[in-house]
């Protein structure tokens, strides 16, 4: 596999592993602050973080690189408020969609096109990433702070999941 692509994925690889850590973080702090819905969500975003860096550790060692395994620093623990969950989510996914596109950017000048081809997936999920997390924040700015609002918010955060992220409604 070209080394540029093979280091540049490795990048990747532990981008995906803190954003896996940092939304199990936030989960947890959901959870024992008693916000389930929210946390149930977070598990599930996680969880598939986690995947996401699967499908590249394979990807890199099925193509004859080697796939490196990081450590990480602990993440955020504490968080003020659900919107600055969702704000911190939206700016951590910004941040990944532009190593994603850079990514994109160094196969093309490696050429080396299957890697390219297999980025798509990944271009795609980021569009998805930050359509939902602009939707979330969108609602949670439209509740402000009346609690029966983000009591049903909370509830209904699993739907909005599953939601068409181009703007259904949950
Ligand atoms: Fe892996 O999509 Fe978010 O970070």
């Amino acid at each position: 596999m070209n080394k540029r692509v093979e280091e540049i994925l490795n990048k990747q690889i532990e981008a995906e592993a803190v954003s896996s850590q940092l939304y199990l973080a936030m989960a947890s702090w959901a959870e024992s602050s008693g916000i389930n819905g929210t946390a149930d969500f977070l598990y599930l975003h996680s969880d598939e973080e986690r995947e996401h860096m699967l499908k590249l550790v394979r990807f890199v060692n099925e193509r004859g690189g080697r796939a490196i395994i990081p450590s990480l620093n602990i993440p955020e623990q504490d968080f003020e408020s659900l919107t600055n969950v969702f704000t911190l989510l939206l700016e951590h996914e910004i941040k990944v969609t532009n190593m994603i596109n850079e990514i994109v950017f160094v196969c093309l000048e490696e050429k080396d096109y299957s890697t390219h081809n297999f980025m798509q997936w990944f271009v795609a999920e980021q569009l998805e990433e930050e359509a939902l997390a602009r939707n979330i924040l969108d609602k949670l700015k439209m509740i402000g702070n009346d609690k029966a609002g983000l009591y049903l918010f909370d509830r209904d955060l699993e739907t909005l999941q599953n939601a068409d992220p181009n703007g259904a409604q949950a």
